[in-house]
């Protein structure tokens, strides 16, 4: 087992890996910028290294800063967490070759999946379920045009080094794919130093249902059941959940059987996310694979038991996933909340400064991750994510139930945040009801006067 792990990450993320170290006798050493000089992580890790200032260039992005700092304190396993170079594959192969186990995948495995349009081939041929559409990369405008008519409209216009909904196009109509091709296509060669682009049927009304995957080095894959995230807004989680209120036993069987085969058909080791478009007909269709772990996390160690971060560590580290680990039983239901400092009455602008007065809830079945504090300063440079409210109850009523009172009881003083709005969606009777896709939030009415009484904390 390693000895000492670097987090190279800020935030309420490292936070949670120091947690997981401490617990099975790891040393830590956390890296910082000038910004995060006060922040937990610095506090809680065994050793802490300054790598630069605010910007991220300069510091959390800044790989031989980071190299550097685990040379200096003898690590030898470095994790990445989420976000920054979560997922480069340079950082994976700099890391292995300067002695640093990279608690990730290896460089072969990020790229591959990176690319979406080999990540979709690959999938498919390992017989997981993809977005109809064009195999490959399309050729020109044109090829893109001949596609479309050929399958019919609406479309999809995709980037194969996009993600995340960048480099994305909705097409519904002939005329429309040429510029629509042209201008997605500049912008991932802006964004990503590569044009190529490829199509696929257009998926109405969708959810984004994700399955866990955790792999060990002796060829063993189990999923871990699936968490629902289609309440987001402009491709922004706010809102996560396990089990997803639409998944039964019989899909979940399926669904995670193809997210195994995924995981097995690139000899994935670790922590990995397969996210799959679900249709109203319970149809699952490839997405995308992140090679990282992720916010939403915890919804799935809430209803499993498996402590994620810990599991991860152990697979980079050899060991073989647990047997019991193989018929997970889910308990319950859980719900996450990312609280985030930004304004919902004034479209989510961000919302930087001190945090002047700060009390977390608790009781029965409430986790929080977080990494602020009374008179935390909330840095400009990074993303306003300020920590996760996480509830478990019996069932989802009594989760929704639950997740209203721990937001109620929070208060944030300074800063406004997201907690209103997630009020009033744990209020909304669509919500409720579990019957909702990843349109919900652009239709959804919030009345920021309702939740005044929120503000006077
Ligand atoms: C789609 C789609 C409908 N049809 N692909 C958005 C993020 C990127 N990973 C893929 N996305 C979508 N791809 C086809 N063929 C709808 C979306 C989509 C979406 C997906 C998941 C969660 C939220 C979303 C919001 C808008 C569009």
């Amino acid at each position: 087992m390693f000895k000492k792990v670097l987090i190279a990450n800020r935030g309420e993320i490292a936070l949670r890996v120091i947690r997981a170290c401490h617990e099975m006798g790891i040393k830590t050493v956390a890296v910082y910028s000038t910004a995060d000089e006060l922040s937990l992580h610095v506090k809680f890790a065994n050793e802490a290294v300054c790598i630069g200032p605010p910007p991220s260039n300069e510091s959390y992005l800044n790989i031989p800063r980071i190299i550097a700092a685990g040379e200096i304190t003898g690590a030898d396993a470095i994790h990445p967490g989420y976000g920054f170079l979560s997922e480069s594959a340079q950082f994976s192969r700099i890391c292995e070759e300067n002695g640093f186990t990279f608690l990730g995948p290896t460089p072969e495995i990020i790229n591959a999946m990176g690319n979406k349009v080999q990540a979709k081939i690959t999938m498919k041929k390992a017989g997981v379920p993809v977005v109809p559409g064009g195999e490959g990369v399309l050729d020109s405008p044109e090829d893109a045009k001949n596609k479309a008519d050929e399958m019919g409209y609406p479309v999809m216009l995709k980037a194969s080094a996009g993600g995340g909904g960048r480099g994305m196009r909705l097409v519904k109509k002939s005329e429309d794919v040429i510029p629509a091709y042209k201008s997605a296509s500049q912008e991932s060669l802006t964004a990503f130093g590569n044009e190529d682009m490829y199509i696929e049927k257009f998926i109405e009304n969708p959810r984004h249902v994700e399955v866990q995957i955790l792999a060990d080095s002796h060829g063993n894959a189990i999923h871990l059941g699936e968490r629902e995230c289609s309440i987001q807004r402009r491709h922004q989680k706010l809102v996560e959940e396990s089990p997803s209120p639409l998944v039964d036993e019989e899909t979940r069987k399926l669904i995670g059987a193809a997210a195994v085969a995924g995981a097995k058909a690139v000899n994935y080791v670790g922590v990995g996310t397969i996210e799959f478009l679900m249709d109203k007909n319970k149809n699952y269709f490839f997405m995308e694979m992140n090679t990282r772990i992720q916010v939403e996390h915890p919804v799935t160690e809430m209803v499993t038991g498996v402590d994620l971060i810990k599991q991860q560590i152990k697979m980079h580290a050899g060991l073989k996933y647990p047997e019991y680990l193989q018929d997970f039983k889910l308990r319950g239901h859980s719900i996450e909340c990312r609280i985030n400092a930004e304004d919902p009455a004034n479209n989510f602008m961000p919302f930087p400064g001190e945090i002047t007065n700060f009390h977390m809830p608790g009781g029965k079945g409430v986790r929080v991750d977080t990494h602020a504090y009374s008179g935390y300063k909330i840095p400009t440079q990074y993303d306003s994510m300020i920590g996760k409210i996480i509830v478990h109850a019996k069932n989802r009523e009594r989760a929704i139930i639950r997740m209203y009172r721990a937001l109620q009881e929070t208060i944030i003083s300074g800063p406004k945040t997201t907690i209103p709005y997630q009020m009033a969606i744990m209020e909304n009777e669509i919500f409720k009801s579990g019957n909702f896709d990843t349109s919900f939030l652009e239709t959804f009415d919030y009345n920021p006067e309702k939740y005044a009484f929120k503000e006077e904390n």
